[in-house]
């Protein structure tokens, strides 16, 4: 049984990261085997409940109110048109559902009252389901814990260091609280990042350390590459390298073993033998749908011919057990 650690240095993860990229591949395939069923690969589905008009300044989104990005800003969704969404993901082999908000931090308010509503709607049809709502307080993970909330994302999007540069609104320390939150309430624990920023490759080291040295790592961790949308300061980043979406994935792989490693933004761009290396690499999980939250993602029909070649199968939903059970992950670390 790999051992999993919580005590990764920069200097250890960074040779990980820097090594001959076939060794690396091999190594992160092997302990990819040696934790996780290897012929499944999880569908997610997005939906944005509620989009654009957020008052953060991250410098890659299009849903930030302050740039000009001609997104389809929308209220909040009726509980009708997510569950049909969710029905339509799940018929497609989707066993999770993430809703998106474009809030700061939540509000206990109406909005709120209705994604609670959604939870429990989405929640009985059998699926994960996952929220992505910004900052929560500890009263409002338990709400959402409480309605059936499987899973939570929070992504640190880049290192401490490198934060202030994509982000001024909030602090990284703030981000970390709210995962705290959301472990102290059971909810399963979805936070990574984003390359292509301009990062260095130390930044997305760091980030790596700071993902692997929390108290247990995330059960899901999302590796997206940046999809520079025009309007927002990243609008002219040039695309990232598949080797380095390679080298983060099987890097995030072999550091914490147990974790789901996403395939996550930018597979539009990335060829299906592209992808198959990100497989290779210890990605098990892909955002499925023609939409990500507001930017294009490969069709449907696309992604299942995927599937249908490399001989993929679709996992199912609440493979590590249901909401407030004991984990797999912290069966193997208790
Ligand atoms: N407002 C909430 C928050 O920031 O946590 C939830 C929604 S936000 C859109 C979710 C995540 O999407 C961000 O943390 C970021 O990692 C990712 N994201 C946003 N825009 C992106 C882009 N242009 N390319 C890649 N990932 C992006
Ligand atoms: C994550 O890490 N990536 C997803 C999900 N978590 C919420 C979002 C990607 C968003 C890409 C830009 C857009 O479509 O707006
Ligand atoms: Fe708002 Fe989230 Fe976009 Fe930042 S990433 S601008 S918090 S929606």
């Amino acid at each position: 049984m790999t051992e999993i650690r919580h005590d990764w240095t920069k200097e250890e993860i960074s040779e990980i990261y820097h090594t001959p990229i076939l060794d690396l591949i091999f190594r992160a395939a092997t302990i990819h085997r040696e934790n996780q069923d290897y012929g499944e690969v999880q569908i997610s589905s997005l939906i944005s409940v509620k989009t654009g008009g957020c008052p953060e300044d991250c410098a890659y989104c299009p849903q930030a109110a302050r740039y000009q990005t001609g997104v389809n800003v929308h209220a909040i969704l009726p509980k009708e048109e997510v569950v049909a969404a969710a029905q339509k993901a799940k018929a497609g082999g989707a066993s999770r559902l993430c809703m998106g908000a474009a809030w700061r931090e939540v509000r206990d308010n109406r909005d709120f009252d209705k994604v609670i509503d959604m939870v429990k709607a989405v929640n009985e049809l059998d699926m994960e389901v996952c929220c992505t709502l910004g900052m929560l307080t500890e009263a409002q993970a338990q709400r959402l814990a409480d309605a059936g909330l499987y899973a939570y994302n929070h992504n640190l999007d880049t290192s401490e260091e490198d934060y202030k540069r994509i982000i001024t609104t909030r602090t990284y320390d703030e981000r970390l609280q709210t995962l705290e939150h959301v472990r102290k309430a059971k909810i399963s624990v979805c936070s990574g990042g984003i390359i292509g920023l301009g990062e260095t490759v130390e930044d997305r080291i760091s980030m790596l350390k700071t993902l692997s040295n929390l108290p247990k790592h995330p059960e899901s961790v999302p590796v997206n590459a940046l999809v520079p949308v025009k309007g927002t300061p990243l609008a002219d980043q040039p695309r990232v390298s598949v080797w380095d979406m390679v080298r983060m994935i099987a890097t995030a792989r072999i550091i914490m073993p147990k974790t789901v490693v996403r395939l996550s933004a930018g597979r539009t761009e990335m060829s299906v033998v592209e992808q198959a290396m990100c497989f290779m690499a210890g990605a098990s999980s892909i955002f499925a749908g023609e939409k990500l939250l507001t930017t294009p993602n490969p069709d449907f029909d696309t992604d299942m011919a995927m599937f249908q070649l490399l001989g993929l199968k679709p996992r199912e939903a609440f493979k590590n057990g249901r909401p407030n059970q004991v984990t797999e992950q912290q069966a193997v670390e208790a």
